[in-house]
């Protein structure tokens, strides 16, 4: 192995993206070495754009990084109005319906009320922007006060839901858990170019202008997951699918293993010289 391969791999990043299920075309994430399709994709007939484009999910050490052209700080203006970031929703055990599965849901447009009985999604990261802080709340797949969550505006853009997570509902009020599994303050980087994206994450995308939100997974013990993320209009949606947990090394170690490996390396040279 050369010294270039060992500092490719110090990155340890590990791009998640999938198929979001909705343009037949694309090809998702970097595990099929084809390149990733999210960059550059929005949903069918939506505007197209950098500031619409949500691009990756990354994993690396214990965080997760969702990547995208799209404004997460202030949200981005079309239409008269302004759309903002949603939640991560996250499923555990393959029944949450997203993407091609999610229901159109009737009517003409507006921001609607969705039931978790419905989704199924188990675990929600409630982002809080322009705050940067964020909430880890359980969700409850079947009981009578199953938590609530809101759908983007377009109805043609349903396939896109959920959008931001409300709370739980009992009678007609909806309030937010008062206990939360984990909290704290987002990493938040804004107007990386393509070239500090891949430096950085490991991922080649386009377009420049990349803003990137991490969260820590710490709190997350299970080895598996699926998170789902979009904005308020549901111009794009995006979905990541780790296997294996979230115990990667982290870059700390893995330097110090290098040095490590090349101190040894050059008293190995010196022990052949003599
Ligand atoms: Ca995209
Ligand atoms: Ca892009
Ligand atoms: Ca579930
Ligand atoms: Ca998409």
């Amino acid at each position: 192995m050369s010294a270039m391969t060992v500092l490719t791999q110090s990155i340890w990043a590990v791009d998640i993206t999938i198929n979001d299920t909705m343009n037949s075309g694309g090809v998702y994430g970097t595990d099929s070495r084809v390149g990733i399709r999210e960059d550059g994709e929005v949903e069918p007939r939506n505007l197209t754009g950098q500031v619409w484009d949500l691009e990756a999910f990354v994993v690396q050490n214990q965080k997760l990084y969702l990547i995208g052209g799209f404004n997460f700080l202030n949200g981005q203006s079309g239409n008269g109005m302004t759309f903002r970031s949603g939640d991560l929703f996250i499923d555990n055990n393959n029944n949450a319906l997203w993407g091609a599965g999610s229901p159109t849901l009737s009517g003409g447009d507006g921001y609607r009320i969705l039931n978790n009985r419905v989704y199924q999604f188990n675990y929600v990261i409630d982002l809080s922007f322009p705050s940067y802080a964020y909430n880890v709340y359980e969700l409850d797949e079947s009981a009578s006060t199953a938590d609530r969550m809101r759908s983007v505006y377009y109805r043609e853009n349903d396939e896109s839901n959920p959008w931001e997570y409300l709370g739980e509902q009992s009678g007609t009020s909806i309030t937010k858990p008062t206990t939360a599994l984990a909290s704290g303050n987002v990493d938040y980087f804004t107007g990386l170019s393509d070239v500090q994206i891949l430096a950085d994450y490991g991922v080649s995308l386009t377009g420049g202008g990349h803003n990137v939100v991490g969260i820590d997974m710490s709190w997350y013990t299970g080895d598996d997951l699926l998170t789902h993320f979009t904005f308020g209009c549901g111009n794009d949606a995006i979905v990541g699918e780790l296997r294996g947990g979230f115990d990667v090394p982290d870059p700390g170690t893995t330097l110090m293993l290098l040095g490590f490996g090349l101190t040894a390396l050059a008293a190995a040279n010196r022990k052949l010289r003599r």
